[in-house]
C-alpha cells in the first residue's frame, strides 16, 4: 500500500475512534442527566463510529497495510445542555468531512482510485451525518431553554436511528 496512503489511513482511523469516545462521552453524561432518548441516539453512534473505524482497519490490513493504533484523547466529561452537546457534535462533524475530504485528496494526488473509490462511502456518510444532526440541533434551538420542548426532543430521539450508509462492509 502506497506509504502516504496508509499512513493518512492510520490518522483516519485515529480519528474515527476518538469519535465513538466523544459520543460516548455525551451518551453518559446526557443518562445521567435526565435524557433517557439522547443517551440511547448517541450510544448507538457511538457504536456506529467503531464501525467506521473497524472498516478502515479492515481495509488497510487488506490492502497490504496495517491498521495502527495510537494514543486516543479522552474526550470532555461536563457538557452544559443538549444545545451545547449537538452543537459540539456539529463543530466534530464539519471537521471530520474535512478530514475525510483531505484524506479523498491524498488518494488523488498518489493515483490511489482503489482507496479513493473505498473512501466514497465515507464521504456519502458524512452529508448524511450533518443533515441528520443539523436537523436535531435546529430543533433543540427553536425550543430554547423551555423544559417541556426539551423533554419531547429527548422522546424523539429514543426513537432516531442514527445514519447507517448502506456499501461496502
Ligand atoms: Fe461521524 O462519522 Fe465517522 O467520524
Amino acid at each position: 500500500m502506497n506509504p502516504k496512503v496508509e499512513s493518512a489511513l492510520n490518522e483516519q482511523i485515529l480519528k474515527e475512534e476518538y469519535s465513538a469516545r466523544l459520543y460516548l462521552a455525551m451518551a453518559i453524561w446526557s443518562e445521567v442527566n435526565g435524557y433517557p432518548g439522547a443517551a440511547a441516539f448517541l450510544y448507538e453512534h457511538a457504536d456506529e463510529e467503531r464501525l467506521h473505524m473497524m472498516k478502515l482497519v479492515r481495509f488497510v490490513n487488506d490492502r497490504g497495510g496495517k491498521a495502527e493504533l495510537k494514543d486516543v484523547d479522552a474526550p470532555p466529561r461536563h457538557y452544559e445542555s443538549l444545545l451545547d452537546i449537538f452543537s459540539q457534535i456539529m463543530e466534530h462533524e464539519v471537521h471530520i468531512t474535512d478530514s475525510i475530504n483531505t484524506l479523498y485528496g491524498i488518494t488523488v494526488e498518489e493515483r490511489d482510485y482503489t482507496t479513493g473509490n473505498f473512501l466514497q462511502w465515507y464521504i456519502t456518510e458524512q452529508v448524511e451525518e450533518e443533515s441528520l444532526f443539523n436537523t436535531v440541533l435546529d430543533k433543540i434551538k427553536l425550543v430554547g431553554p423551555d423544559k417541556s420542548g426539551l423533554f419531547h426532543i429527548d422522546k424523539e430521539l429514543d426513537g432516531m436511528t442514527t445514519v447507517t450508509t448502506s456499501g461496502p462492509e
